[in-house]
């Protein structure tokens, strides 16, 4: 039998995993379709800037293994919208996650294959459990660089289609300064 040899990596308020594997960088052009205000997209996208950036370090995807990735996930806003992750499902449905929160602010969103929404709040310290069959998404509600850590099983693969196609039901927006959660056709 060959074994998988144990391994670490080190990361700092900054988020960058020392070593990873993979690093994964989402603009605002790739990311066509994800945000409410088709407008303030457009208009955005002269500037194409870095949504967010992913540090992987993947194991072999057999049952029972474990990968990790940080994500940065930069501050601003499309229109009223905060920037977020495109948010999945895992392709392997019966599979969970657990997130924790290293620096800045945001928010968890999730959702059931039925429509039931979850949000929270995630900061430095928080760890948080998405169970099997919950898409999930992150937000950046804060002014700075949200930073976290995310631990999965190694055979979950991600399915972006399903989130691609018809968006969480559920939006997060900045309305009188302050972070709202409203339904997406409420924009
Ligand atoms: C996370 C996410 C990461 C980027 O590591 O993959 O935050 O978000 P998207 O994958 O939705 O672009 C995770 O949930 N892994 O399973
Ligand atoms: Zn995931």
């Amino acid at each position: 039998m060959e074994y998988t040899k144990p391994y670490r990596s080190l990361f700092g308020e900054d988020g960058i995993l020392e070593p990873f594997a993979k690093k994964i960088e989402r603009r605002l052009g790739d990311m066509e379709g994800f945000f409410a205000d088709e407008e303030a997209y457009k208009s955005l996208l002269k500037e194409d800037p870095l949504i967010y950036t992913v540090y992987e370090m993947p194991a072999p995807a057999e049952e029972g293994q474990f990968s990790y990735a940080t994500t940065i996930l930069y501050p601003g806003k499309v229109g009223e919208e905060y920037f977020m992750t495109k948010g999945h499902y895992h392709a392997k449905r019966g599979t969970g996650e657990i997130y924790v929160g290293i620096s800045g602010c945001g928010v968890l969103l999730m959702q059931t294959q039925e429509g039931e929404v979850k949000s929270m709040e995630i900061v430095k310290g928080t760890v948080a459990y998405v169970p099997p069959y919950w898409a999930h998404r992150t937000i950046n509600t804060g002014g700075e660089n949200f930073v976290f850590l995310a631990i999965y099983p190694a055979d979950a693969s991600h399915d972006y289609g399903s989130i691609a196609e018809e968006g969480f039901a559920k939006i997060l927006v900045e309305r009188d300064g302050r972070p709202r959660l409203i339904g997406k056709d409420e924009y």
